[in-house]
């Protein structure tokens, strides 16, 4: 069957009207710097405003209500650009992917009908460490006075606060002008410190609200105890001195916290050799020559599983022991042989260390003078791709359409996994120097990467995403897609269609691993936008690929046919080493 393209509607006017930048006057030092306060008390809500820029924030996803209304009218008059989106939990998805690229994300919703709505996707941001605002709206405290059941509400007038301190590392309801400022700086540095989602709620009637007494900004950030950051650093020191065959895992946090290049530096100048956990993916450059590749237990390469067990001194960096990261617990790490540094614990071999930052340790043992033996280096790991040369009329399978991708991959793409084998096969893409990977890997929501792409583009309109989605995940969010459209964004979405659930057919199959097939290539025809190819064989995918990359003015949809029990290389791995160990 021949390619068939589509071509949607969407113009530029359309995107010019709707997408242009509003110029903001904050440079990129000043947006790190608390915001001054000139003579007049600020509103409250003008406050918030003005310290979401200080952490960078330039955009707010969301969709309006009565009960946001007002603030919705304050940002609209702010440097801070509103991209609505189709679904609140896509706009908590957005925010979480701004924020992986930016460093903080925002969301803005109604009370209850949209803050609960993006509660999921608040959730996965909490557990996989990304800072995410949530702003709601509410009724107003004049309103609440005789427990009037108002609309939206469900059960007092606490319930979404409530349900929002459980996925939160920090809330508050901005009730009084008295505390309400301080609260703000709190729950905006703890974000930051924790890269962890807050939960802010914003009354309707206290959006005008103005400081009765001069607010003195934020107050003085947190440090390490430095005899107790000493102390670490020489025993991790000793520790890797030591060690015969050391090697680092670099963790999510690294990325977090941007340590990218201390760590760098610490296996540049030690000659350490350096892995990343899935969820860390692409966290420092696969092409560099002391990288190995992913450690994932037994879903990950073999050799690269081999090296790190055999390790008599492991550096996690920034890790979380998830057990996505560790290959569904299919990994073996000694703690006594392990050095394990995040932002909640540091611990060498069986000593616990508090009170010591992350980033600061990090920092230390990069610069510190390890005296050591040169130690012979594994030959290098990292598998190349062999070339893809299409055969053109055979059927595409999950193997060589990775392999194909992988040749694509190029400067300034970011490649957005969903999950399913599309995060499986993922794990196995090369990720070039300049390439993000993004996946929510660890709490593996579906429907996370349409979404996440837009937050990527909003984010950083140079950076291309390369949507990777099976077809199921594909069904929960693909109307984001209207979203692209109306921003002029142009990721190329491949929709790995197998016609169901085929990660759960491996697991326990049934008719409901079956979803109804739809003609995803014309998905343009609706949202009025975007290219759309239906693929069947080799030559069609790599014509359609070329196709999509030159495509820079709209989304390119690739409708990929896959046989239902096709799966990719790491998903094979994985199932088999399952099966050995169950
Ligand atoms: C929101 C959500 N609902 C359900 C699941 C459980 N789940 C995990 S993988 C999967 C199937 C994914 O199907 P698809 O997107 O088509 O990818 P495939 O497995 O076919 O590669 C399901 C239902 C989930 N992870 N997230
Ligand atoms: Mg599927």
């Amino acid at each position: 069957m021949a390619v068939r393209r589509r071509q949607g509607s969407g113009s530029k006017s359309h995107r010019e009207k709707n997408g242009a930048r509003k110029e903001t006057a904050l440079s990129a030092t000043a947006r790190r710097r608390p915001a001054k306060m000139d003579g007049t008390p600020p509103m409250i809500g003008d406050y918030l405003i003005r310290r979401l820029q200080d952490y960078g924030i330039r955009d707010v996803f969301g969709i309006p209500g009565d009960f946001v209304l007002q603030f919705y009218g304050m940002l609209q008059d702010s440097p801070i650009r509103v991209i609505g989106t189709r679904r609140e939990d896509c706009a908590g998805y957005a925010a979480d992917g701004y924020a992986r690229i930016n460093g903080m994300g925002a969301v803005c919703v109604t009370y209850c009908v949209g803050g609960l709505s993006v509660t999921n996707s608040v959730a996965g941001a909490y557990a996989e460490k990304s800072p995410v605002i949530v702003i709601s709206g509410a009724p107003g405290m004049d309103e609440r006075r005789s427990d009037p059941l108002l609309h939206h509400r469900v059960r007092d007038f606490n319930t979404q606060r409530e349900v929002f301190e459980k996925i939160t590392v920090a809330s508050a309801l901005l009730d009084d002008p008295l505390t309400a400022f301080r609260e703000i700086d709190r729950c905006l540095e703890a974000a930051d410190r924790f890269k962890r989602p807050v939960y802010l709620e914003l009354p309707r009637d206290r959006v005008r609200s103005r400081a009765l007494y001069p607010h003195p900004g934020p107050q003085e950030r947190p440090a390490s105890d430095k005899q107790i950051l000493k102390a670490a650093v020489e025993d991790a020191v000793r520790m890797i001195e030591g060690s015969q065959q050391p090697v680092i895992i670099a963790g999510v946090e690294i990325h977090r916290f941007g340590l990218r290049e201390e760590v760098v530096r610490l296996a540049e100048r030690n000659q350490i050799p350096m892995c990343a956990t899935l969820l860390g993916k692409s966290v420092v450059s696969e092409r560099h020559p002391l990288y190995l590749g992913v450690y994932e237990g037994a879903m990950g390469r073999e050799s690269v599983r081999r090296y790190v067990e055999e390790s008599d001194c492991v550096i996690l960096l920034g890790t979380f022991m998830t057990d996505i990261n560790l290959g569904v617990f299919t990994a073996h790490l000694d703690p006594s042989k392990c050095i394990y540094v995040t932002s909640e614990k540091l611990r060498i071999h069986h000593h616990h260390f508090h009170d010591v930052l992350l980033a600061d340790f990090v920092k230390r043992l990069a610069k510190a003078d390890l005296k050591a033996a040169p130690r012979p280096l594994p030959a290098a790991t990292s598998a190349e791709c062999e070339p893809f040369v299409p055969k053109a009329d055979q059927k595409i399978t999950m193997k060589r359409l990775f392999q194909r991708i992988n040749e694509t991959l190029g400067e300034n793409m970011v490649v957005v996994a969903d999950v399913g084998d599309a995060l499986f096969a993922a794990s196995d893409l090369t990720i070039h120097q300049h390439t993000e990977f993004l996946a929510p890997a660890y709490y593996t929501s579906m429907g996370f990467a349409i979404p996440a792409a837009i937050g990527v583009q909003t984010a950083n309109a140079k950076l291309r995403p390369i949507v990777l989605v099976g077809d199921g995940a594909f069904q929960m969010t693909c109307m984001e897609l209207s979203t692209a459209v109306a921003h002029g964004f142009n990721p190329v979405v491949l929709v790995l269609n197998n016609r169901g659930y085929t990660t759960e057919r491996f697991l326990q199959d049934g008719p409901f691993n079956d979803i109804p097939n739809w003609n995803y290539h014309r998905l343009p025809d609706l949202v009025g936008g975007g290219w759309g190819f239906e693929i069947h064989t080799e030559g069609e995918l790599d014509q359609s690929l070329k196709a999509a990359l030159q495509n820079k003015d709209t989304f390119s949809l690739l409708n990929i046919h896959l046989e239902p029990r096709d799966i990719s290389p790491a998903l094979e791995r994985l199932t088999r080493g399952l099966a050995k160990k169950l």
